[in-house]
């Protein structure tokens, strides 16, 4: 059995509900690599706080000998809407998958004897941008609504990384396309219309037709307003101590792509 698969099947065994490998190389001349350094101050929006960033000069700037990028997808289900609840350190969701990467690195490095790098969450702290590389591993597609779509479990998944030190063939990307026939529920539903054009930060940007969410609208200004109602919805109980956040997901559980698994609106 090939190494890849190898690891993929491990990944599987301890609980992802997708894996699969990037090349790093393609990685890091994915579109987000290539607009990120363009996008000044509008970067920074709904990411981490001024002064938790890397200098500018770090960012990317991984190990060399990181060859090859395990991606795991974690399912969302609409039914366990909790995972995705912010409770001030992050959702359980997150630390799932932290666990899961925690316990496939050990098997990885101890069965393989393949070197790894876990990641942060967030590019400004030394982290990939997941999307691309989910897409790269062929986990799915990017959609109209600016995410990782997948064949099984539509938009509901979440992502997480492991760098590995060994080159291995690419599991993508795959062709997949449920966008094309599709009446773009995501984009109608979306209550902030944060998709409706093109972000004023992106528009000077050259040859950025295409970028974000297949024809550049996405406003993540407008998604970030909406993220902020939602954290003050979460003070508004009555409690002495505010609730979990429960961030807006209306562009993901409208997606009709995979509804038997993971539940949607429609
Ligand atoms: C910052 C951030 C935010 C910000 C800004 C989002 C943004 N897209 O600009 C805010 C706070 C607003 C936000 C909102 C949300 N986020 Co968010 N966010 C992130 C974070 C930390 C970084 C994303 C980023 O900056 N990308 C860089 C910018 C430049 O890219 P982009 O605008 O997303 O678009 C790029 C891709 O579409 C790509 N692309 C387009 N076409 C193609 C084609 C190919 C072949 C490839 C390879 C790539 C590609 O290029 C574009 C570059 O412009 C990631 C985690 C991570 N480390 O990646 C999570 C992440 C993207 N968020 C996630 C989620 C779920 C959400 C929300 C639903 C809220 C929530 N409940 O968590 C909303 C969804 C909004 C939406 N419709 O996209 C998930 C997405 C899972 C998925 N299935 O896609 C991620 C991966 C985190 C996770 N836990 O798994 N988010
Ligand atoms: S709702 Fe339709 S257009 Fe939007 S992401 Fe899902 S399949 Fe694509
Ligand atoms: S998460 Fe909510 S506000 Fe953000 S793009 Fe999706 S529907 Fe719009």
């Amino acid at each position: 059995m090939s190494i890849g698969k190898q690891i993929i099947d491990a990944a599987l065994e301890k609980g992802a509900t997708l894996a699969g490998i990037a090349d790093m190389a393609a990685l890091k001349s994915s579109p987000s690599h290539w607009i990120y350094p363009k996008m000044g101050d509008y970067a920074g929006v709904g990411t981490v706080k001024d002064g938790e960033t890397l200098p500018y000069d770090q960012l990317f700037n991984w190990p060399d000998s990181v060859k090859s990028v395990l991606v795991i997808a974690l399912s969302h289900p609409k039914d366990q809407p909790e995972l995705d609840w912010w409770d001030g350190k992050g959702t359980p969701g997150n630390r799932r998958l932290m666990g899961l990467v925690k316990q496939i690195r050990q098997q990885i490095e101890t069965d393989l004897n393949i070197g790894t790098h876990t990641l942060h969450y967030y590019v400004e702290k030394g982290g990939v941008f997941l999307k691309d590389a989910a897409v790269l591993a062929g986990l799915g597609c990017i959609g109209e609504n600016n995410m990782l779509v997948t064949p099984d479990y539509g938009p509901r998944v979440r992502l997480r990384a492991l760098f590995l030190d060994a080159d291995i063939a690419p599991t993508g990307p795959v062709a997949f396309d449920p966008c094309a026939d599709c009446k773009v529920f995501c984009r109608r539903v979306c209550p902030e219309n944060a998709m409706e054009g093109k972000a004023p930060a992106l528009a000077s940007i050259q040859d950025a037709v295409e970028l974000p969410a297949r024809d550049g609208a996405y406003n993540r200004n407008l998604c970030n307003i909406r993220m902020e109602k939602d954290a003050a919805e979460s003070r508004k109980t009555g409690a002495e101590e505010p609730g979990p956040i429960k961030y807006c997901r209306k562009c993901e559980f409208i997606c009709p792509v995979g509804r038997k698994s993971s539940g949607s609106d429609l």
